[in-house]
């Protein structure tokens, strides 16, 4: 069944670290070997065993139109034919940033990177610069990418792995990132208290999808929009995961709220290595050229990547009901797992907003890192294996968030229902 896998997984260790080039993608948190994917084509990924799956990965997001989508396959290939980069500027950069700014609310200026962890990286610095602060509060279990000031109590992958300290990244960096619980506004407000007139940013997810889904609580957004606005600190939106997923104005257009930047990744590049940060003029303006505020990259706004996302995005912004769809038919598969789930016996927790959704083995609500972390992660390693060998590909860690995409239909989503129920059967309680 994964024979092919286990012998490229076997030479990838011979030349990668850990035989992939991102640890999530290890199964290291549910054991067994990774499959290798060969090809996918809408809802269905085919590794290189001729096992089909259905996708509820989306490669983390991207995918939301389905993979291979032919508007933007035809938009690559046609763009590959004029060179695949030049290192300057082209009007496709302009007219992607135009789009971005149509579509993101207050977005004023906006500037493309390669991943999402430099526009979090760049959002940071640029707040940094822009108040003169050097701390920043972030949240357990969110995660912005892998730069330093980042990796303190981080989701994903370290909280998949429980790493809370990572080595490499400096006391002098670490001790410039204060944590909070999600959805705790005490905590914060005593956080600010305690680093009166030196905290320049706080950065959340709006909708935590990195140890799990987790919604912010009535308030909590707000709560913190008002202590950025009393205080003089930059209110950063890390809409990675939600940008251009949850509508096109993202979290800031569902939650109503209002970020001062807002970094964005996955949906925006359409599949391809891009990310971006925008927000308020007055503080973008200190980015260089235009301000001291340095960030740079040989590949950002690279045309390919470019002319990917902006096709995407078009799609996105031309067809609105996209968004109704997903959300549809992922709160239909939430209604039916319930069903399902409830046949084993077994406390569990679904977290869903829009097109993103989380199981949690857990019989208490999943509010923030700690609860998501009391959840019976055995149990999730059976139902994640169980449902791969029935060809369903889950995210292979508890503490990730499920990503729809609309190529997904009743078809799809009822076998996914059934089958959660017919693997819950053969359940072993270890
Ligand atoms: P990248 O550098 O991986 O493009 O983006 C970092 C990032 C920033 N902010 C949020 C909210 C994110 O979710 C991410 C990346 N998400 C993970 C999935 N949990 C990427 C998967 C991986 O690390 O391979």
């Amino acid at each position: 069944m994964y024979e092919k896998s286990k012998q490229l997984f076997d030479r990838a260790q011979k030349s990668i670290p850990g035989g992939v080039n991102s640890p999530v993608r290890a199964f290291k948190s549910v054991g067994g070997t990774p499959v290798f994917i060969k090809t996918a084509k809408g809802a269905y990924l085919y590794d290189v065993d001729g096992n089909k799956y259905i996708d509820y990965i989306a490669s983390w997001g991207p995918m939301i139109l389905g993979h291979a989508y032919e508007p933007v396959v035809k938009a690559i290939q046609e763009y590959a034919n004029y060179s695949t980069s030049f290192g300057a500027p082209t009007e496709l950069e302009i007219e992607m940033a135009e789009l971005i700014c149509s579509m993101a609310p207050n977005v004023d200026l906006i500037r493309m990177v390669s991943s999402g962890t430099e526009a979090c990286m760049s959002a940071i610095r640029l707040a940094r610069g822009f108040t003169g602060k050097n701390k920043i509060i972030k949240f357990e279990g969110h995660y912005h990418g892998h730069a330093d000031s980042f990796l303190v109590k981080a989701g994903s992958g370290l909280a998949t792995f429980n790493i809370q300290t990572v080595p490499g990244v400096t006391a002098g960096v670490a001790n410039d990132t204060l944590t909070s619980p999600f959805n705790n506004l005490d905590a914060v407000k005593k956080l600010v208290l305690e680093n009166k007139g030196e905290i320049a940013a706080i950065i959340t997810e709006p909708i935590a999808g990195n140890m799990g889904c987790i919604l912010p609580q009535q308030g909590f957004l707000e709560g913190l929009r008002k202590i950025c606005d009393e205080e003089g600190i930059v209110f950063i939106l890390d809409e990675v995961m939600t940008g251009f997923r949850l509508a096109a104005g993202g979290a800031q257009e569902k939650l109503k709220i209002n970020a001062d930047l807002v970094t964005y990744g996955k949906v925006i590049g359409g599949g391809m290595p891009v990310g971006a940060f925008g927000g308020k003029k007055e503080i973008m303006q200190h980015i260089a050229p235009l301000g001291n505020v340095y960030q740079a990259g040989t590949l950002s706004g690279n045309p390919i990547a470019m002319i990917a996302g902006y096709t995407m995005l078009k799609e996105l912004k031309n067809n609105p009901s996209i968004y109704t769809e997903l959300e549809e038919k992922t709160i239909y598969l939430k209604n039916g797992l319930n069903i399902a789930l409830q046949k084993w016996g077994q406390p569990f927790i679904i977290n869903q907003f829009g097109s993103m959704l989380s199981i949690h083995f857990s019989d208490h609500p999943v509010i923030d890192f700690a609860t998501a972390s009391t959840a019976n992660n055995d149990l999730f390693k059976q139902y994640f294996h169980g449902m791969l060998n029935k060809g369903i590909y889950l995210p292979p860690s508890a503490f990730e968030s499920w990503f729809l995409n609309n190529a997904l239909t009743k078809s799809e989503l009822d076998y996914t229902i059934e089958a959660t129920a017919e693997v819950l059967k053969n359940f072993k309680q270890n």
